[in-house]
């Protein structure tokens, strides 16, 4: 799941795709690059961020989705939202998947929306909301409190009309989490599979991996990599990324090591030159 945010203040990537174009392009380079799902957010959930207004956050997303499904028909677009309006709009522009940080809490439109549209969705744990979030981060043992709220979640959801084999969930990486927590819950993640669900997991660029290794956002790709292949191997089937192409090549030799088999045919892909 390649990383698509339209805001001037996403964790990573600044507001760098802020434009219009530049964001529509970076979507199709990502898709270029195999990322079998573009994620298009328009509300920042960094900790501390501020709610922007629905339709700020339409303003800067549908535009994107529709640039987007004009020039590739075939990627999958996720709209990453908590506000049941934006989805219906996202879904009508051509995205196909809900990835929604509060988990149906946070508009009460939102589940009976999935449900009615016959869509993907992501349930992802947060303790309070991105302004609060970092002040609630208190488990008992963070991995089995996340499994649990998940668990309720999908019951939620399925009560809801939502069918189970439309939902996958998340343990929101950085959510109202320490570091201690994000590591916690990154080599206990094989726990969380037992939920019987797809696993999302996204630590792309997040800060506890600069906090680690001391480097910027920009220069945290080797690390997200180290998380992604752990991941992989603990269960986890979807990486929300900021750098896809670099994860592909991670998650193909993380696959081929766990089945000692590999493609027999490889396409070129190599982009720089070195004469
Ligand atoms: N992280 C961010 C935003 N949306 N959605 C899911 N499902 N999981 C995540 O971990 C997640 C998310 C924040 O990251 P960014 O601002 O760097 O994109």
């Amino acid at each position: 799941m390649g990383v698509v945010n339209v805001t001037p203040d996403s964790f990573s990537d600044g507001g760098a795709f802020l434009d219009r174009d530049a964001a529509i392009d970076h979507g199709l380079r990502l898709a270029f690059e195999g990322a079998d799902v573009l994620d298009v957010g328009g509300e920042s959930t960094r900790p501390g961020a501020d709610p922007v207004p629905a339709s700020e956050e339409l303003d800067r997303v549908i535009p994107v989705i529709e640039g987007i499904r004009a020039r590739n028909e075939s990627v999958r677009i996720s709209i990453d939202t908590s506000k049941a309006a934006v989805a219906a709009a996202a879904l009508d522009a051509g995205a196909g998947y809900v990835n929604d940080v509060t988990a149906l809490r946070g508009d009460p439109e939102m589940a009976a929306l999935v449900a009615e549209r016959r869509v993907d969705v992501c349930l992802m744990h947060m303790l309070g909301t991105p302004r609060t979030m970092q002040a609630e981060a208190r488990y008992d043992d963070v991995v089995a409190d996340v499994k649990a709220f998940l668990a309720e979640r999908i019951e939620a959801a399925v009560a809801a009309g939502i069918a189970l084999e439309r939902i996958e969930v998340d343990p929101g990486i950085g959510f109202a989490k320490t570091i201690e927590h994000n590591l916690e819950l990154l080599a206990r993640l094989r726990e969380l599979t037992a939920l019987g669900r797809p696993l999302v997991v996204g630590t792309s660029r997040k800060s506890f991996l600069g906090t680690i290794t001391g480097r910027e956002t920009a220069e945290r790709v080797p690390a997200t990599l180290a998380t992604v292949v752990m991941a992989y191997e603990r269960g986890a089937s979807m990486f929300r990324v900021h750098d896809v192409a670099p994860a592909r090549d991670a998650l193909a030799v993380a696959a081929a090591t766990l089945a000692r088999r590999w493609p027999e045919t490889t396409t070129p892909r190599t982009t720089t030159t070195t004469s």
